[in-house]
């Protein structure tokens, strides 16, 4: 593994780590039953036209998540494929209203993700901390109350917020109370923007939620003040490469805008978002960018060191892990 570059992954979402065989492991195991049979089953159900025909089948799949031991196994698995991508540190979303809206007990939820997280960093090496990720079509007054609960009971357990989800028609202005109480809390914030939604949500995410990172943001390259500014603020940018071809939301690799927005000296990572679905764990994204774009060693290097500065992190833990 001496070969890969180490990097940190910023944007991955646990329950887009389910692969097909942990999905079918995990219903046998708790008497769910599925949309579909079998591995091959659900793998055909993997062809996505963009954004929300992907999270039908990724929130179909989450209903196999009934115990603490499945965020365990989940988590730890993940934790496993990532250090075996020179992955040293992850930053792991967790969609916890879409657990608790089936009836896990917020408990179950936390104490297995950490439980995973402190394990994978004493048995593989990876450093991984949560980010709570709000799902942004539930609302902001479902997201408000569920954020309030869950630092009154596992504050110490994650260290920020995202929000992600059906952009288009929740834009980043309906939730500014909800990252008005994470600030007050110290926990970081990061925003899903620009994926499907116009440039505009991205503008709300930095001005209204004071976001520190965009999740993809691809769809700011439509507006070049805001490219701009981006790059004059240095605002990290989360990019999931494989996803968006994958989900349809560009059409190929070739027409992908990561070359124009490294051109334009943004400041990009390149993340998995949710490797069981689109193909690929971090390193299949670099090497997709190496083999298909044919960006050379020096960029890539560029990358990875970005993944660092952007990472939630403290400069002892950074220097123990990069
Ligand atoms: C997601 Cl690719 C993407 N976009 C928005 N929300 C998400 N949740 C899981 N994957
Ligand atoms: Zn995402």
């Amino acid at each position: 593994m001496g070969r890969l570059l180490p990097k940190a992954e910023l944007h991955v979402h646990i329950e887009g780590t389910l692969e097909p065989e942990l999905v079918v492991g995990l219903a046998r195991r708790n008497g769910v039953t599925l949309p579909a049979d079998g591995v091959d089953g659900l793998r055909a159900r993997y062809r996505f036209e963009g954004l929300q025909s992907f999270l039908d089948v990724l929130n179909a799949n989450m209903a196999v998540l009934r115990t603490e031991r499945d965020f365990y196994d989940m988590t730890l698995g993940y934790l496993r494929r990532a250090r075996d991508n020179g992955v040293r540190r992850a930053e792991i979303f967790f969609d916890l209203q879409a657990h608790l809206a089936r009836g896990v007990p917020m408990d179950a939820v936390f104490d297995g993700l950490a439980a995973a997280v402190a394990d994978g960093e004493r048995e593989l090496g990876v450093s991984a901390a949560l980010l709570l990720c709000i799902v942004r079509d539930r609302g902001p007054e479902e997201a408000e109350r569920v954020l309030r609960e869950a630092i009154r009971r596992h504050r110490d357990r994650f260290i920020g917020i995202g929000l992600a989800s059906a952009e288009l028609g929740h834009p980043p202005s309906l939730f500014r109370e909800v990252y008005a109480i994470a600030a007050a809390e110290g926990l970081r914030r990061t925003v899903h923007a620009g994926e499907e939604g116009p440039p505009g949500y991205v503008r709300e995410a930095l001005d209204l939620l004071g976001a520190e990172r965009i999740d993809h943001g691809i769809r700011a390259m439509e507006d070049p003040d805001l490219v701009a500014r981006l790059r004059a603020e240095r605002v990290p940018l989360t990019v999931c490469p494989l996803s968006n071809v994958r989900l349809g939301i560009v059409p190929s690799l070739r027409e992908h805008p990561l070359p124009a927005m490294l051109r334009a000296n943004l400041m990009v990572t390149v993340n998995s978002d949710n490797p069981a679905y689109v193909g690929g764990y971090a390193e299949d994204n670099y090497r997709a960018l190496r083999d298909e774009l044919g960006l050379d060693p020096t960029t890539l290097a560029t990358i990875a060191a970005n993944s660092f500065d952007a990472a939630f992190l403290d400069p002892e833990t950074r220097a123990r892990f990069q």
